[in-house]
């Protein structure tokens, strides 16, 4: 799915799915022979970076990791850093997802751009918004809000599981200009696939 070396940003509000998502990616490049190496830039809570631990060990794939309350540019820092000393095929970094306001939002993803633009400018960049399906026009509300403060490159639906029929990604795409690339499917690690928008579309009109 991704050229060598990339990084992937991850970014969401709380509790859509980033992490699980981080997850279930990690998990499916390792098998694909890829080495990848996960960045815990969501240092807001002590718990999410536990979180991504456990994520990671079920991945079998590394981590870098600092305290709570840390920078999470510094994150993504080392990271960078350890990805390149290591060779890594993919980095993919969690975001905290709190979005107090918008400008707390920019200033935060643009520090980490700017790290990445200086630091890792021959990465392929991948900015991956995760959004819950189960939420509708919330989430298309997020989506907006995201767009402007980043380049979204690119969109992860999860909990398309549930009962929702995810009417949005056709929001997404034809109002945002944002694809859908993947759907969350359950909370294990290999309920993530890729998405195709003909089977979708079937689906909708099952
Ligand atoms: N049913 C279902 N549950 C999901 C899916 N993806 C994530 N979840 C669940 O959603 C909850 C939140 O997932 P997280 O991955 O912790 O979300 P997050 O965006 O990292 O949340 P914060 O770190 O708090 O911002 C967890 O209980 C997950 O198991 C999915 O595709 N389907
Ligand atoms: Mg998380």
């Amino acid at each position: 799915m991704y050229e060598s070396p990339s990084i992937l940003l991850v970014v969401g509000v709380n509790g859509v799915g980033k992490t699980t998502t981080i997850g279930k990616l990690s998990y499916r490049f390792k098998n694909e022979g890829k080495k990848v190496l996960i960045a815990a830039a969501d240092t807001f809570r002590a718990a999410a970076i536990e979180q991504l631990e456990e994520w990671a060990n079920r991945a079998n794939v590394e981590i870098v990791s600092h305290q709570e309350g840390a920078d999470p540019a510094a994150v993504v820092f080392d990271g960078i850093q350890a990805a390149k000393s290591r060779n890594t095929d993919i980095l993919i970094c969690d975001t905290a997802g709190r979005l107090h306001n918008k400008s707390n939002l920019m200033n935060e993803l643009n520090k980490i751009f700017r790290i990445l633009d200086t630091n890792y400018p021959e990465a392929n960049k991948e900015v991956l918004l995760v959004l819950d399906a189960t939420t509708g026009q919330n989430a298309l509300i997020q989506a907006k809000t995201f767009k402007e403060a980043a380049n979204i490159t690119g969109v992860a639906l999860t909990k398309l599981d549930g009962t929702a029929k995810g009417g949005i990604v056709i929001a997404l795409q034809n109002e945002l200009q944002i694809p859908v690339k993947l759907i969350g499917v359950g909370e294990g690690i290999n309920d993530l696939q890729n998405f195709d928008v003909d089977t979708f579309v079937d689906a909708l009109f099952e």
